[in-house]
């Protein structure tokens, strides 16, 4: 090097460790110690001055993450030790046979015994090799002897340092030196994993690309580590914690524990899982599990279970391996929340307003601790684009309490033609004509209330909670009433005498009493629960609010024109259409005259109703709620319409936009999700006496 351009030199250098100091704030730790802007800043920095002296670009330069052409193919790589895999457990008795088992040959008491618990990343095991401090080649864990070279993308996850830090290069370190300096061939083991959000974001923007999509964010990094050219792993967001190690030189001393050895590795600016946690005794091995599946929905990547291993590395070369697996080291398996089964048929499900929905029946098969054998399919787009076929074996989701999914079918099982999967020209229900929405993709049965299908889903529609409201008549009440012909259209409900109901299956004298004072009582409401009630296509309770709130009247809702249907709030062309559609059936008509007739009747609108100054200075007017958890003084729907009078809006999911959560008993994961965001919680004591404050 000539002698002028040491400054530059020594600056290059100093920028290097700059960079990898932030980086690992940001990456790793998730603590941003400095803006962006100036991130930039000294990047362009090293870039200037590595164009200006291109011998000093070395592999460990952050300017050198992505590689430039792209390989013809992959090369594989031995391991210089193998990688062993995981024995399962998959009950707690499996855990104290594990557990027994290691007391024994190692001749201790159990309650002495420690273990560090970790969750088992779903993703793919890699080896990455240090020499010197710097990063020289990855590879994946292949059949655990040989794997693939996969450095060229590897080196493109920015949590994974290009030089692992030493004394030197980490400032604010004033530990002994030979503490950090690492030995000269280090071989580190982890986890690749994708996040759920860049999973789905990936997703997103392959299927707009007309680009194949991934079944789960597994699939996605082992897609995208199976990359040739570096640019594409660049973009898609890797992650990794480390875990294991493989070769290492003799100029090292391992610590004495596994917990110790994560601890070395974070400082060599290693990431590692942030939730390990050391444990001793059975109880706390149950307890972290019990307490890691609590959250598992709510972690921001996807785990399988949880890893323990034996705290002790002594005791770990004692116990030694099986042919295959560690013997001081277990992974205890959540319920899979993913599993294959054979997609048997597809039933078509005629709605309310007549929509046809596909419904997967499945060969029964256990998916998150239940047994499955009806999925959604969402709908026929959906099963285009995938070409789901009856026959297939699919892959069947149920995370948390989400309905279960048919995520797609497994195309590698299909061993013969099958057929591709078209919708019924004809109601399954009634044989009407099926009629193709425009420029939607919803099939309906164009039978109306003589389908049979509607006619019952119209009528279980109008007595439910959020409609009419009545009492004690389930769904299988009134399919007898309906199909004895005594309930045949809505203002048949009150003509009901107790005589009629105490004849059918499982009724009496006094459930019938009941059901008809509940009937009875139905009939003081409100236009807003009226308008919703008829089952109008598209009118949920919020348009049949809006509409309330606007015409104030019946008759003006009724009369009004397709021009005045669209100035109400949330009411577009299709909606207004419906509305206008729905009440010009003369039939319509007739059932509205025979419900009034019954005497239905509500409060009359005033413009009181609406929004004064005073509601907008309450904290919850305009904000977003969540409501969770097991309410006691109240249902969840009373505590949502406290809210929306409140001028509050209140949505399903917690995420960065929610205001507040409101959490009763039992909340789960909306609650440690909206601890983890620092979105304010109430409690339900709290939320009422906000209310009575503001009465
Ligand atoms: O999170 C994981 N998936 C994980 C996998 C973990 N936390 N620890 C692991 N430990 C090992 C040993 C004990 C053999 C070093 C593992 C794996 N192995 C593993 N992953 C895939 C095959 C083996």
């Amino acid at each position: 090097m000539n002698h002028q351009n040491s400054a530059e030199f020594e600056q290059l250098n100093s920028i290097k460790s700059e960079l990898a100091r932030l980086n690992y704030a940001y990456y790793v730790l998730d603590a941003p110690i400095e803006s962006d802007a100036y991130y930039d800043e000294l990047y362009q920095k090293l870039k200037s001055i590595e164009e200006q002296f291109p011998e000093w670009v070395t592999a460990d330069s952050p300017t050198q993450r992505i590689g430039g052409q792209p390989l013809e193919q992959f090369e594989s790589v031995t391991h210089s030790k193998q990688m062993f895999s995981l024995e399962n457990a998959f009950s707690n008795e499996d855990m104290q046979a594990f557990i027994k088992r290691i007391q024994e040959r190692l001749e201790v008491s159990s309650d002495t015994l420690e273990f560090v618990a970790e969750p088992k990343m779903d993703g793919l095991a890699i080896s990455i090799r240090y020499e010197n401090g710097v990063l020289v080649q990855a590879a994946t864990r292949g059949d655990g002897v040989t794997g693939e070279d996969v450095t060229h993308n590897i080196r493109t996850i920015r949590s994974i340092p290009l030089k692992l830090f030493t004394a030197n290069s980490s400032k604010n370190n004033s530990r002994h030196e030979s503490e950090l300096e690492p030995p000269q061939v280090l071989e580190v083991r982890g986890e690749i994993f994708m996040s759920k959000t860049s999973f789905e974001n990936l997703n997103k923007k392959q299927a707009e690309l007309g680009q194949k999509t991934f079944a789960n964010p597994r699939n996605a990094a082992a897609g995208t580590l199976r990359q040739l050219d570096s640019k594409i792993a660049a973009k898609r967001n890797l992650s990794l914690y480390l875990y294991g190690w493989g070769e290492i030189s003799d100029d090292y001393q391992w610590p004495e524990t596994y917990a110790e050895v994560l601890t070395q590795l974070k400082k060599w600016g290693l990431p590692t899982h942030p939730l390990a946690d050391t444990l001793i005794g059975l109880d706390a091995i149950e307890d972290y599990y019990d307490r890691l599946q609590a959250q598992r929905n709510a972690l921001p990547y996807e785990i399988d279970g949880i890893v323990y291993k034996l705290n002790k590395i002594k005791g770990q070369e004692t116990l030694g391996f099986t042919s295959k697996a560690p013997r001081w080291a277990i992974a205890r398996k959540f319920p899979a929340q993913e599993v294959w089964t054979e997609l048997l048929g597809i039933d078509i499900q005629v709605g309310r307003t007549g929509a046809l929905t596909p419904v997967a029946r499945l060969k029964p098969v256990e998916v998150g601790g239940v047994v499955v054998s009806n999925a959604t399919l969402h709908n026929l787009d959906e099963i285009q684009r995938k070409d789901t076929r009856v026959g297939d074996w699919v892959i069947v989701r149920r995370a948390g309490d989400v309905i279960p999914e048919v995520v797609g079918p497994v195309l590698a099982k299909r061993k013969s033609e099958l057929a591709q999967f078209e919708m019924p020209e004809a109601c399954p229900v009634c044989n009407s004509e099926v009629i193709k929405e425009e420029d939607k993709a919803v099939y309906r049965c164009s039978g109306g209330l003589f389908c049979p299908a509607q006619a019952k889903r119209a009528l279980q529609h109008f007595v439910s909670r959020k409609a009419m409201d009545i009492q004690g008549l389930g769904n299988k009440l009134i399919n007898q009433l309906n199909d004895r012909g005594l309930l045949k259209h809505p203002n048949d409900f009150y003509a009901l005498t107790i005589e009629q109901l105490a004849e059918l299956d499982r009724m009496a004298v006094k459930s019938a009493t009941n059901v008809i004072q509940a009937i009875e009582a139905s009939k003081e409401t409100t236009l807003q629960r009226f308008l919703f009630s008829l089952g109008i296509p598209e009118v949920g309770e919020v348009t049949a609010k809006n509409l309330a709130n606007h015409f104030k009247s019946l008759d003006k809702v009724m009369e009004a024109s397709l021009e005045a249907l669209i100035e109400v709030d949330d009411v577009g062309d299709i909606v207004a259409h419906h509305i206008e559609t729905f009440f010009a059936q003369p039939h319509n008509q007739e059932v509205i005259q025979g419900l009034i007739h019954a005497g239905i009747h509500w409060p009359e609108i005033t413009d009181k109703t609406e929004t004064n100054a005073a509601l907008a200075e309450n904290p919850f007017f305009g904000k977003t709620v969540v409501i969770t958890g097991t309410l006691e003084t109240m249902g969840r729907s009373d505590a949502k319409a406290h809210f929306e009078a409140l001028g509050a809006k209140v949505t399903g999911s917690v995420s960065k936009k929610t205001d507040y959560l409101l959490a009763g008993e039992k909340a789960g994961s909306k609650l440690s999700k909206a601890e983890s965001l620092g979105v304010t919680v109430l409690s339900e004591q709290l939320f009422i006496s906000q209310i009575e404050a503001l009465n």
